[in-house]
């Protein structure tokens, strides 16, 4: 196998609660881009970046602190919207924290365009950044900082 196929990065992409809801419900905040579709960029731009991902949709706040734990020593990089568990969840900021696998948080939507509650994230002081309010472009734009980040 050549070299370069053995050291591929691979990254873990999580997307929280209800995102699996996208393109069905509320598409007036979120469009009409599905999560199936959303996965299929992800992968594409991958693909260009000469990257592995692994795709994970999750409702419950435990299965992706699991998810967490499981990428030590399996990726480099973990990409996350933790939909509204940005908000809430010291567990999974906690995870992150505790793994140290650089982490670049997204939102769809500009979360500080939106409710007060939405403007704290507990993710943001333990990734190395966020970029929030592009839609789906805000995955693509997210997976080619974070890939740029781990070669620089
Ligand atoms: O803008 C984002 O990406 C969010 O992470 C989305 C979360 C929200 O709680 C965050 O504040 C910002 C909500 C995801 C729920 O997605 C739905 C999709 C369709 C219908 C209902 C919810």
């Amino acid at each position: 196998m050549p070299s370069e196929v053995l050291s591929q990065l691979s990254i873990l992409v999580l997307h929280g609660p209800n995102l699996n809801l996208l393109g069905r419900r509320e598409p007036e905040i979120y469009g009409s881009v599905t999560l199936d579709d959303i996965n299929l960029l992800i992968t594409l731009e991958a693909k260009n970046l000469q990257a592995k991902v692994e795709l994970l949709q999750s409702n419950h706040e435990g299965v992706l602190v699991e998810a967490i734990h499981q990428a030590l020593g399996e990726h480099q990089g973990i990409l996350i919207n933790a939909g509204a568990y940005t908000h809430t969840s010291v567990a999974i900021r906690d995870a992150l924290s505790a793994v140290k696998i650089p982490t670049v948080e997204v939102h769809l939507s500009n979360i500080y365009q939106r409710e007060n509650f939405r403007h704290h994230s507990y993710i943001a002081p333990v990734a190395v950044g966020q970029i929030s309010g592009f839609g789906a472009e805000s995955y693509r734009l997210g997976l080619l900082a974070l890939v740029n980040y781990l070669r620089k």
